[in-house]
């Protein structure tokens, strides 16, 4: 028994430390599961800056372009355009980026267009 409170107080360490140290995502557009018709802008929030190093959206039919706005300066809003034609279909965004205490980050989320 006694062998399993050490790696329980590590792991609860860990995450104290980790949510005081890293940027975390406050929120993202469209939502996470989200059913929508069309799409103006791929946003990410974070509550200390981040600097995005990539962002990927992967559409019904792979890989779609996607236009920056935000450059490669850490932010807590971050936004980037999608491509003009998106057919109905299942989405998902990829993201990767440096926290404001250096750390790499990443995170995935995904919408779905209807026509
Ligand atoms: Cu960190």
């Amino acid at each position: 028994m006694t062998k399993h409170v050490l790696p329980a107080m590590v792991a609860m360490l860990a995450m104290a430390t980790s949510a005081l140290a890293h940027s975390q995502v406050e929120d993202m557009r469209p939502a996470d599961g989200g059913i929508l018709q069309t799409v103006e802008a791929i946003e990410l929030r974070f509550d200390a800056p981040m600097r995005i190093t990539a962002i990927t959206l992967t559409g019904p039919d792979g890989d779609m372009a996607v236009t920056r706005e935000t450059g490669l300066d850490p932010v807590t809003a971050f936004r980037a355009l999608p491509p003009d034609a998106m057919p109905a279909g299942a989405y998902r965004v990829d993201w990767r980026g440096l926290a404001a205490d250096g750390h790499p980050m990443q995170g995935t989320f995904g919408f779905t267009l209807t026509d």
